[in-house]
């Protein structure tokens, strides 16, 4: 069993998000500490650490945070302009929460790929 992390408790609601979409498959809330007008992070509904350990039962999860991050882009109305979906990895990715997570950003024209 991966080890529990905040995302969890945003999960079973122990701890307020501003939940802006949820299924029985994903969960997409509001980032805390935004680095754009729109940054939303979209979970699984169970815990995968990082990117390393998706395996082939994990594909139609990730799968769907695709069409879930494309119908939020839309809702925020931020579609037609365009944005970034970004998902790190370990230290040098700059995770931070071990629950595989991607940060769907937009809102305004985005700086550099890579900082
Ligand atoms: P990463 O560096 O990719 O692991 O990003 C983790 C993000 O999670 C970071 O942008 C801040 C956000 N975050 C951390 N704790 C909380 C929390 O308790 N609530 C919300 N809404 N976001 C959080």
């Amino acid at each position: 069993m991966a080890e529990e992390t905040i995302f969890s408790k945003i999960l079973r609601k122990e701890i307020p998000a501003d939940i802006v979409y949820e299924d029985d498959r994903v969960t997409a809330f509001r980032d805390i500490n935004p680095k754009a007008p729109t940054h939303i992070l979209i979970i699984p509904n169970y815990n995968i650490p990082t990117v390393n350990e998706v395996t082939e039962k994990d594909e139609a999860v990730i799968g769907h945070i695709f069409v879930v991050a494309a119908k939020i882009a839309e809702q925020e109305g931020i579609a037609e302009k365009g944005y970034r979906l970004i998902v790190n990895c370990n230290e040098h990715g700059g995770q931070e929460v071990y629950h595989l997570h991607i940060h769907l950003l937009g809102g305004q024209r985005l700086g550099r790929m890579v900082v």
